[in-house]
């Protein structure tokens, strides 16, 4: 294969000494890829009947996902390991990816490059954040990984930024990774464990995806914005629209999209349940990152102009109008002129989606000279100190703070419950992707998902905005360069010095919780049955109070559920061990492994649900605890909360791949069930989740 000259493997064995002590010799095929080689192989593709290879064009994705395939045979619907180039985490998860990591025993990361950001648990409401800060930040120094300090800005924003370069990988243990799609890397959301292998050199699995062609076509009109675009692909394909599938944006729309306007739809793919989206990169790609000072990691990359695509779908920009999603789901979605007037108590701008220089001149704009309406509140994050000291420096938030803004340090902030929680009942308008059920911490909150302009516009009158009525829309561009200066990002130690570097560990950090191999029989109640679009959020809530707690899983545990029935941390708990029922698109939303880990410190050994979001049944899969889905979704009627259910024979079935069914005792029916694993996923299983497959590689 034409990718030879680029390889430099080197192989690793894993090896465990305890259940928090892992020397990791992993097995890697550590693959430099150098994007231009991916025009070379885009070709072949294997004909899964004959065997044989053809030539067919590849889409843009499948170019990238060729050239770092390092296991599994490269045909649609298998799975398939892919060599990762570039890490991130962030603070909420990203305590847990490094304990995880530290247990593999590996002196230096064995990526290109790996960033740890300190962006969620900003608020150091009591010792617990400024611990696990201090514990990311000496981890990273120690281990070949680079920290941007508190302050520094959102994740996903920075790392677009500064690191992000076309036609690499990179895997976030965040769901909004994708939003490197905008500079066309593939860029994945996951599983906290799975990143910490990854940056141990392991590959990461993925089932190869189906590839819609999101053709756009046409401009966007004035007022009219990228959040309205992405709206409008929720608005016809739901949030599991996505599910198993890469949305690939081509259309000569594509040219009249800046990167962050990209970057914002590829961001709240993750809402549709994507694995990832992606743009190509173009001109308006080399323009941004030559604006970043990063010109020399951009290559042109496109799909062949006969790349085969699953499905299609056309979006005309011009026909666009402003849209909003309605609570409780970012699939709610109407026009403005379809909602109507409705009287608005709170706006905020920012989060990963929407906090980019130019989304924030538009809102400066907007606000100049004018005074937030006196029933609202209107606070403001800026996605970076970049964004925030540009500004700074041009007076924009001379003019935010001028028309009474609340400006907020560049962080997540309430698009995660830190702070901001509206009044009760109160209508909020906000700029994020993902206004679920009490996730801005105000249980009967009524959150509005909306563009900077419609937010900006709204939090004037006081009212859901058209910002048409706003008469001609300024021109506002990208500038020419950015402000630059990487202050905020610290560097790891030089290899020779890292041994000297000492790991800063505060009280709440806690180990991760003990898990058994696969049983052989489960007979057990089911504790909590619950219906369908369970979102991580509702399994494991974050927001002020919870967050602290991510480090700590026995104490995050006590508010599982919550969302859903107070009292499942308890029962769970005195039941020893318990099932879970669910109904289609379980575990949607964020990566949080923690939705799966304290589930298994509660005791749930299955979960039976319809269908499964993809990162949280891999999550599942990592803990130990078996996923299970209803062969017919109507047997979900013939479970009640309580019931008690058994599986019998469950090694032997999920080894061999032998047909699955659930007895349920209470009701004397039987019903058959689906687990699709890969050896691998068996295997992880079988042993009891991805720890101990680690473990057990090494007695090998
Ligand atoms: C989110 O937007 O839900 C989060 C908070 O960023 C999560 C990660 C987490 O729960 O820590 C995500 O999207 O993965
Ligand atoms: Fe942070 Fe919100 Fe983006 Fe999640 S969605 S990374 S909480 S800004």
């Amino acid at each position: 294969m034409q990718l030879s000259s680029a390889y430099f493997g080197y192989i690793g064995i894993l090896c465990i000494s305890s259940v928090d002590t892992i020397h990791f010799l992993w097995y890697n095929i550590g693959i430099q890829v150098h994007p231009p080689y991916i025009y070379k192989l885009s070709c072949s593709r294997r004909n899964t009947k004959t065997g044989k290879e053809y030539y067919m064009g590849l889409t843009l994705a499948e170019k990238i996902l060729k050239a770092h395939v390092v296991d599994g045979d490269f045909v649609k619907g298998q799975e398939i390991g892919l060599k990762i180039d570039q890490t991130l985490t962030q603070d909420a998860t990203g305590t847990m990816a490094y304990i995880e990591f530290e247990a593999m025993g590996i002196d230096q990361v064995r990526t290109e490059r790996s960033v740890a950001y300190v962006d969620h648990n900003t608020l150091q409401n009591g010792f617990e954040n400024a611990d696990d800060h201090r514990f990311i930040g000496s981890v990273a120094k120690k281990h070949g990984i680079y920290f941007s300090r508190p302050g520094n800005g959102i994740c996903h924003q920075v790392h677009l930024e500064r690191f992000g370069a076309p036609g690499k990988t990179l895997i976030g243990s965040d769901s909004h990774t994708p939003t490197g799609g905008g500079i066309g890397m593939l860029a994945i959301g996951a599983g906290g464990l799975d990143v910490a292998v990854a940056m141990g050199g392991g590959a990461y699995y993925i089932t190869y995806p189906k590839i819609v062609n999101v053709v756009l076509t046409g401009k966007l009109n004035d007022w009219v914005s990228a959040k309205d675009v992405i709206l409008e692909v929720l608005r016809r394909l739901t949030v599991k629209g996505g599910v198993g599938k890469i949305m690939e944006y081509t259309g000569d729309g594509v040219s009249t999209l800046s990167v962050p306007e990209r970057a914002t739809i590829t961001n709240m793919g993750a809402e549709l349940g994507a694995t990832t989206s992606i743009f190509p990169s173009d001109k308006v790609t080399k323009a941004f990152l030559d604006a970043q000072g990063r010109g020399d990691v951009w290559v042109p990359l496109a799909p062949d102009p006969d790349a085969v695509y699953d499905e299609t779908l056309t979006i005309d920009l011009s026909a666009l109008e402003p849209m909003a999603a309605r609570p409780h789901s970012p699939d709610n979605v109407a026009s403005l002129s379809e909602i109507g007037r409705i009287k608005v108590d709170q706006v905020c701008i920012g989060s990963c989606t929407n906090s980019s220089f130019v989304d924030m001149m538009k809102v400066a704009y907007i606000l100049n000279g004018k005074t937030v309406h006196p029933d609202v509140s209107l606070a403001i994050a800026p996605g970076s100190k970049q964004v925030l000291t540009m500004l700074s420096a041009n007076g924009a938030l001379n003019a935010m703070i001028d028309a009474g803004a609340r400006v907020l340090e560049s962080a997540c902030g309430p698009c995660i419950g830190m702070g901001q929680s509206p009044n009760s009942k109160g209508i909020s308008l906000r700029t994020f992707n993902r206004n679920f059920e009490g996730r801005s911490g105000t249980r009967d909150g009524q959150i509005y998902l909306v563009s900077p302009e419609v937010a900006a516009a709204s939090a004037i009158a006081g009212y859901l905005t058209d910002p048409r009525e706003l008469g001609i829309m300024p021109q506002i561009d990208m500038p020419a360069h950015f402000t630059i200066h990487d202050n905020m990002i610290t560097p790891p130690a030089a290899p020779e010095e890292a041994k000297n570097v000492e790991i800063l560990r505060g009280p709440n950090i806690k180990e991760y919780p003990e898990t058994a191999p696969l049983a052989d029989s489960i007979v057990c109640p089911v504790s909590l049955k619950v219906g369908d679009n369970i979102t991580t959020d509702h399994i494991m809530p974050a927001g002020a109070k919870i967050l602290p707690l991510r480090s700590n899983i026995p104490a995050i545990s006590q508010h599982c559920f919550a969302v859903c029935d107070q009292s499942f941390p308890e029962r769970a708990k005195s039941l020893g061990k318990s099932i879970v029922v669910g109904g289609t698109n379980y575990g949607q939303g964020s990566s949080r492994e923690h939705a799966a880990l304290a589930p298994l410190y509660l005791g749930v050994k299955a979960v039976l649900v319809k269908s499964f979001a993809r990162i949280h049944r891999q999550n599942l899969i990592n803990a130990g605890i078996l996923p299970l889905t209803f062969t017919n979704e109507a047997d979900y009627d013939k479970i009640d909360a309580g019931d008690t259910l058994s599986l019998t024979g469950l090694r032997e079935k999920i080894a061999e791949r032998l047909p699955l069914t659930v007895y349920n005792e209470t009701k004397k029916v039987e019903i058959p069930v689906e687990c699709p694993l890969s050896e691998r996923m068996r295997e992880i299983l079988l042993c009891g989740g991805l720890l101990d497959f680690t473990k057990a590689q090494l007695s090998k």
